[in-house]
C-alpha cells in the first residue's frame, strides 16, 4: 500500500517569480518577501568589515546584469564562478540571477580538470574568477571546448589584472530583473553538480520556481532570522546549502550575512565576536574543531543563539558536548539535498531539545514516503525504515543533458529517489539512519565513488579500484577509501604512490584521506557492477589500513 506523508504545517503561497525579483521586490505586493529598508546590511566582508546594504547589493548586481546584457557578441546563457566566497562573489551570483542568465557555480578547491569537466559540460560562456584562481583557469583553458577570450573572463575583484576586467568595470545601465510569466519561472537558475544517486557529478537544474517555494517554505517553516540577526557564512556558496541557505534565504528575512572564504578556526572565531553573529551555519566536523578548540574560551560567543547544521549526519552525542559549550546556542539539524534546492527536512529553535536524534520535519512543500528495498513502503509503527522518497516544488527539474540520469532518479509521479535510508516516529520526526546511494560526504562535500574509481585505474599501476567512505567519530566525518588491486611486487610503495598522485589531481575532499586497502580482487556482481556494500561493510570491520 503507498503511503504519503504531508508536512504538518500548512504550505505558504509558491510564487512563480524570477528570484531576484522576488527577493527584491520593487513595489509592495510584488512578492511575498516584504520591502525591507534599503539601508540594512546585507553581506559584509568577515576580514575588512566592508558592508554591502541591500540597496548597494541590488543596484550593484542590476547594473552588472546590464553589463552582461551588453556583452558583445551576445550575453551568455550559462555563466560559471569560481572563487571562494566573497562579497564579488555574492554580487555575480545576484547579478546572474536578475537578468536571467543560468549560474553554475564551481567548487573553489576543483583542480584545473575538475573545472574543465563542469565549465564544458554546464555549456558556460563567461567565467566570473576570482584572482587567485587566474593561473589554474589558464592550465584549464586547453582542456575547454570553448575558447575563453579575456573579455569573457570577469574577475571577483577590486582590482583589476590586465587584460581583464573587474565585475565593476563591466558594470552597465541597470536593468530591471528580468520579468516572469509563469512559464519563465521553470528557467534553470542554478546549475550545481552533483552525483546524484550514482555515477558522475551532473548538472543539477534548480529553477527560479525550485528556489522561490524553498525559500517560501523555510521562511514559514523554521529558518527563522529577522532584521538585525548576522549569519555567518563560510559554507562554499558554490555548494547548495551555502548557496541557498546562506546567499538567498538571509536576505529573503532582512538579515546580514558575514562573508568568510572558508572554515579557518580562528577568524571565525574573532567574527562571531566582532559581528556578534546570531546564527551560523555548520557542518557536523565543524562542532569537533569547536570542541577540541584551546581558543574558543579567549571569545565572547555569547551572540551566538542558533546553529543550523547539516549536510551529513550528526549524532546526539555530538549535539550535547556542543550545548555544554556554548550552553545558549541552539543546534537545528536540516537534512536535505542539492537535486531539492535543497532543504527536505528542518528541526526548530524551540523544540529540539530531547529530539537530537531527528533531522527535523518535512518542510511545508514536500510530501513523502518510505519505500523498502521490495518497493512496498515501510510501515514506521512497526520501526521499519526505506528509503525517503519526495515530492514538491523544489524538486529539481532534471539533470542538464541527462535524461538517463533524470528517469533514474524522479519516478512516476514525480517521487524524487534520495538515496538516504530514514525513519519517522508518531509525530513525523524524520530520522537520517543510512545511504543506500554510493556518495561519500568528507566534510559535507560530495565524493561520487564512480569518478575515482575512474581516476584511480588511469595510474598505470591500477588494474582495479573500488572506493568508500569510512566513518571517522573523531572528525565527525566520512573519510574517502580506495580498495585497490595493483600490478608489481612493492605494493606499499605503489600505494604511497598512488594517494600522492591522486592528491595532485584531485580536489581536497577527495584525497585517500581514509587510506589504502590492497586487495587481490574488487569483489562484483556477475554483471561486473563494483557491490560496494561488501566492500562499506569491510571498511567498517577494518581499523585504519
Ligand atoms: N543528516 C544526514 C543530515 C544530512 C545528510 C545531508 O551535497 P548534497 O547534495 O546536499 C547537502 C545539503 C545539505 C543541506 C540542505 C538543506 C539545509 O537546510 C542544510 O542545512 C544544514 C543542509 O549536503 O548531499 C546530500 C546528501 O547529504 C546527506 C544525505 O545523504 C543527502 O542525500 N545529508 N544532510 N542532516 N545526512
Amino acid at each position: 500500500m503507498v503511503v504519503i506523508y504531508e508536512a504538518p504545517y500548512p504550505a505558504p503561497f509558491f510564487p512563480q517569480q524570477n528570484v531576484f525579483q522576488y527577493l527584491f521586490p520593487e513595489a509592495p505586493g510584488i512578492s511575498p518577501i516584504p520591502l525591507f529598508d534599503d539601508s540594512l546590511p546585507a553581506f559584509v566582508d568577515g576580514v575588512t568589515g566592508r558592508t554591502l546594504s541591500r540597496g548597494e547589493l541590488r543596484d550593484t548586481a542590476l547594473r552588472l546584469g546590464g553589463g552582461m546584457r551588453a556583452l558583445a557578441p551576445d550575453t551568455p546563457e550559462v555563466a560559471c564562478i569560481w572563487g571562494f566566497n566573497s562579497l564579488e562573489w555574492v554580487v555575480a551570483a545576484y547579478a546572474c540571477m536578475a537578468a536571467g542568465v543560468t549560474f553554475s557555480p564551481a567548487n573553489a578547491g576543483y583542480t584545473p580538470a575538475e573545472l574543465a569537466h563542469q565549465v564544458n559540460d554546464s555549456g558556460a560562456s563567461l567565467i566570473f574568477l576570482a584572482p587567485s584562481h587566474l593561473p589554474a583557469f589558464n592550465e584549464a583553458q586547453p582542456l575547454l571546448k570553448r575558447a575563453f577570450p579575456p573579455d569573457r573572463i570577469v574577475l571577483l575583484s577590486e582590482t583589476s589584472v590586465s587584460p581583464y576586467k573587474t565585475i565593476y568595470e563591466l558594470l552597465g545601465p541597470k536593468i530591471v530583473a528580468r520579468r516572469f510569466d509563469r512559464a519563465d519561472a521553470g528557467a534553470t537558475a542554478w546549475l550545481c553538480y552533483s552525483s546524484g544517486t550514482t555515477g558522475l557529478p551532473k548538472g543539477v537544474m534548480t529553477s527560479h520556481f525550485n528556489i522561490t517555494s524553498q525559500i517560501q517554505a523555510g521562511n514559514v517553516g523554521f529558518q527563522r532570522m529577522r532584521p538585525g540577526d548576522m549569519v555567518l557564512g563560510f559554507i562554499p556558496y558554490s555548494h547548495i546549502y551555502g548557496g541557498v541557505i546562506g546567499l538567498l534565504q538571509p536576505i529573503s528575512q532582512g538579515a546580514a550575512t558575514v562573508v568568510l572564504p572558508r572554515f579557518d578556526e580562528v577568524p571565525v572565531l574573532q567574527a562571531i565576536e566582532r559581528f556578534q553573529v546570531t546564527m551560523a551555519l555548520f557542518v557536523p566536523p565543524v562542532l569537533i574543531v569547536f570542541l577540541n578548540s584551546p581558543h574558543v574560551k579567549n571569545y565572547d560567543l555569547s551572540s551566538l543563539k542558533t546553529v543550523l547544521c547539516g549536510a551529513a549526519p550528526l549524532s546526539a552525542e555530538l549535539v550535547h558536548a556542543f550545548t555544554a559549550l556554548i550552553p545558549k546556542c541552539r543546534i537545528i539539524q536540516a537534512y536535505g539535498m542539492t537535486e531539492t534546492s535543497p532543504n527536505i527536512a528542518n528541526m526548530h529553535r524551540g523544540i529540539s531539545v530531547g529530539r537530537e536524534y531527528s533531522v527535523g520535519r518535512l518542510l511545508p512543500c514536500y510530501q513523502a514516503r518510505l519505500v523498502k528495498e521490495n518497493g512496498e513502503d515501510a510501515d514506521p509503527s512497526k520501526g521499519e525504515a526505506g528509503e525517503l522518497w519526495v515530492r514538491g516544488p523544489s524538486v529539481m527539474k532534471g539533470y542538464h543533458n541527462n535524461p538517463a540520469a533524470t528517469d533514474a532518479t524522479i519516478a512516476p509521479g514525480g517521487w524524487l529517489k534520495t538515496g538516504d535510508v530514514v525513519t519517522r516516529d508518531a509525530e513525523g520526526w524524520l530520522s537520517v539512519v543510512d545511504r543506500k546511494k554510493e556518495l561519500i560526504k568528507y566534510k559535507g562535500f560530495q565524493v561520487a565513488p564512480a569518478e575515482m574509481e575512474g581516476l584511480l585505474i588511469q595510474h598505470e599501476n591500477v588494474l582495479d579500484a573500488g572506493v568508500v567512505g569510512v566513518y571517522d567519530p573523531t572528525q565527525a566525518t566520512e573519510l574517502v577509501r580506495a580498495y585497490l588491486v595493483l600490478a608489481g611486487t612493492d605494493k606499499e610503495r605503489t600505494a604511497e604512490d598512488v594517494a600522492a598522485w591522486v592528491a595532485g589531481r584531485a580536489a581536497r575532499a577527495k584525497h585517500l584521506s581514509g587510506g589504502i586497502v590492497v586487495v587481490d580482487a574488487i569483489p562484483k556482481s556477475p554483471s561486473g557492477k563494483i557491490l560496494r556494500k561488501q566492500l562499506r561493510e569491510r571498511a567498517k570491520s577494518e581499523a585504519d589500513p
